[in-house]
């Protein structure tokens, strides 16, 4: 299902009023605060985050998966599915694809349809954490870092076969991320683990065409317990380092323990010119790919803090990759992005109004206090008709959640589809 500009722009007629007094109101505040209105709302309208071709359809926990209904059931189905995204809130200009589970029968065709929804092919994404029915080799035991050299043959070259893939589509770049690790301990070598790696890795960057880039995700345990041969960002960084400057550290926001200072990580990388790509969620405990934004809106907005500083004063740092990294066990997948997309843009938005030279001031005479409420200052401002505005300026739903439940869009998916579609993926 597509849905075109005229009947959004029909269906925002009932807001416009509103939703530009609003807006006047708080323009006028801030023109007088000395900020940048007009600004920050083309910012927000620039803001592009890919969506990834699993989310679509519903996620699951190692205990089961509850399909929702109206799944898109195949690759051109996702697309529409961010097709329908894109419309309602113009900021969902991106996927990502993963290989195998989203291998494109007809790469024109595809590009075709994608280009007509005004979707980009993001970072391509490879899969050795699984074996797939027609595994010549098996996993079981890591993929780059395996102890057996033909698994990691076998894993290096499924990499170069997602370049190839996403050369087709006219994607830039590849995210790596490992679930190589141990459950116990003794069960592998540390050093050789990580020396294995590197050497698959640089394998794989060899492929690397000289216009793409490669992201190297961390984490610090799951599926695997005791350990995972690439932890930490520090791990990351040193892989990337080793690969060469075409390779970066990717953040995943579950990628941490509980507590780490993820802003830090984030400043430090962008110093170093070393930040890729950025994939968002929120968690509680752990890797729980929770909408962005649901249980730590502040943490998430001081991590914009720092990349909207970095993208202003690190221009060794190229541009980022922006995808959203979630899982949807109980919600409609489709509300839960679009969710998940607003709260990305109002913690942008809110890191857009930090005054930068006050808080700099503030910082030189150690104001301990005034620094932190110049942030908070920021935080607490209700940024949503500057989101609005920059999504009315993009022709989009001025209340994209509204407009999917108004519209009745998951109701014609499931006409189209049927109730029991299910989306390839876990
Ligand atoms: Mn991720």
């Amino acid at each position: 299902m597509k849905i075109d500009k005229e009947q959004l722009s029909d269906y925002n007629k009932q807001f416009q009023v509103d939703s530009s007094e609003y807006y006047s109101f708080l323009a006028n505040k801030l023109s007088g605060e000395n900020v940048d209105v007009e600004g920050v709302v083309a910012k927000l309208t620039d803001f592009q985050v890919a969506i990834p071709s699993w989310a679509l359809g519903a996620g699951g926990t190692r205990f089961g998966r509850f399909s929702y209904t109206g799944e898109p059931a195949n690759l051109s189905q996702k697309l529409e599915d961010i097709g329908v995204l894109h419309a309602l809130t113009g900021s969902a200009g991106a996927v990502s694809l993963h290989i195998p589970w989203d291998i494109p029968q007809d790469p024109q065709a595809i590009k075709e349809l994608a280009k007509s929804l005004d979707i980009k092919f993001d970072a391509m994404n490879s899969n050795t954490f699984q074996d797939q029915p027609d595994a010549r080799k098996t996993y079981k035991h890591g993929s780059l870092s395996a102890i057996k050299e033909d698994a990691r043959a076998y894993a290096v070259e499924h990499n170069k076969e997602v370049i190839k893939i996403g050369r087709e589509l006219g994607s830039k770049s590849l995210t790596v991320w490992l679930a190589d690790g141990a459950n116990f301990p003794g069960q592998s070598n540390f050093q050789t683990a990580l020396t294995q790696t590197e050497k698959s890795l640089k394998e794989i960057y060899k492929d690397l065409p000289q216009d793409w880039r490669m992201f190297i995700e961390y984490k610090p345990y799951e599926p695997n317990f005791y350990s995972t041969v690439i932890q930490d960002w520090g791990t990351s960084f040193t892989l990337a380092n080793a690969c060469g400057d075409r390779a970066f550290t990717l953040v995943d926001l579950g990628h941490h323990l509980p507590n780490t200072n993820i802003e830090q990580i984030v400043a430090t990388l962008m110093l170093k010119g070393k930040l890729g790509g950025f994939h968002f969620n929120d968690s509680k405990y752990g890797d729980d790919d929770l909408t962005v934004g649901s249980i730590k809106p502040y943490a998430l907005f001081l991590i914009f803090n720092e990349l909207v500083y970095g993208m202003k004063n690190n221009p060794q740092n190229p541009d980022l990759a922006w995808m959203i990294d979630a899982s949807h066990n109980t919600k409609d997948p489709l509300e839960d992005l679009l969710q998940s997309l607003d709260a990305i843009l109002i913690a942008y938005a809110q890191a857009l109004l930090v005054d930068r030279k006050a808080l700099s001031e503030a910082q030189q005479q150690n104001d301990v206090t005034r620094c932190q409420e110049i942030l908070q200052e920021a935080y607490r401002s209700d940024v949503r008709p500057l989101v609005q505005q920059a999504r009315f300026k993009a022709g989009a739903a001025i209340n994209p959640l509204q407009a999917y439940r108004e519209l009745k869009i998951r109701e014609n998916l499931v006409k189209e589809r049927g109730e029991k579609t299910r989306a390839t993926g876990l």
